[in-house]
């Protein structure tokens, strides 16, 4: 098989085996970046197509997430690092009720392989300990990441919550269930703060810094 077909096998099957090797041989004439958003990514949307046609089970899928964050860990070290002074602190969450965590490290890597100091707060994490997070690292932006239908909807009870604490930092929010108009029209009007919506995890480096400036 051609090297962008392997790689995007290995996350499909969930295998380890040779993928270090394939990686290092991608990165020979592309930026490890290009390689997630590449092949990698691919390789998961064929994973979350056979999920939806109950091809696969949750187990399987789980292990194609090891096999994507074992890709990921391996390719980091390569990243472009910019040596800036900190440009900002990010307090950054997946909401709860959701465990998905793949996206929200991506984002976590590039901000602060960006001059960003971040604080990831893991997975599931509730308002409340938001808002804990917040009083504790007074952070200058809020990241909230989620991919199920309704951890849209838990992004919309968050700011609610954020705004009856007087929380007003700006919060990006990110993932597959949510859009620009849904951010726009249903968030948005929670919040006392601004809200923006970065589809992938370079448009968020790319807000953050709008941000920021
Ligand atoms: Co789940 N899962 N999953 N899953 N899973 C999805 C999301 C799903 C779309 C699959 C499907 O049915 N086609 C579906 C959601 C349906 C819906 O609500 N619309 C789904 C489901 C149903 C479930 C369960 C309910 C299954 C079950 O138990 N019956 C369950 C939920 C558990 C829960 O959360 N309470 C579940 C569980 C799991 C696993 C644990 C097995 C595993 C996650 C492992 C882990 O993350 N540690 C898993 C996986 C791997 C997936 C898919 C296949 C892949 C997700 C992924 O990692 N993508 C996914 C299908 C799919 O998305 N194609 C699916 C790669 C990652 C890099 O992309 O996270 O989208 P992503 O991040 C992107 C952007 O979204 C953006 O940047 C990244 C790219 O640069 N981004 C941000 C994300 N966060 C951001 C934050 C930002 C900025 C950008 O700023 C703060």
């Amino acid at each position: 098989l051609p090297l962008d077909e392997r790689l995007s096998k290995c996350i499909i099957e969930g295998s380890k085996e040779g993928l270090a090797n394939d990686l290092d041989l991608a990165m020979k004439d592309r930026e490890p970046l290009d390689i997630i958003n590449g092949p990698l990514m691919a390789g998961m949307d064929e994973v979350g197509r056979q999920f939806n046609a109950n091809e696969l089970i949750v187990a399987e899928v789980l292990q194609s997430a090891e096999a994507m964050k074992f890709a990921v860990s391996h390719l980091e070290p390569h990243m472009e690092r910019a040596d800036a002074a900190s440009r900002g602190r990010v307090l950054l969450a997946t909401v709860k009720g959701d465990v998905h965590d793949i996206g929200k490290n991506l984002v976590e890597i590039i901000l602060s392989n960006n001059g960003y100091r971040v604080v990831n707060l893991g997975i599931k994490v509730a308002p409340q300990d938001l808002i804990a997070g917040c009083r504790e690292h007074n952070p200058d932006i809020v990241g909230l990441s989620g991919l199920l239908v309704k951890s849209a909807q838990m992004m919309v009870e968050t700011v609610r919550d954020f705004r009856a604490a007087n929380i007003r930092a700006p919060v990006l929010v990110g993932g597959a269930a949510l859009s620009n108009r849904f951010t726009r029209l249903r968030i948005a009007p929670e919040y006392d703060g601004l809200v923006a919506y970065a589809q992938d995890a370079m448009t968020g480096l790319a807000l953050a810094n709008v941000i920021q400036d």
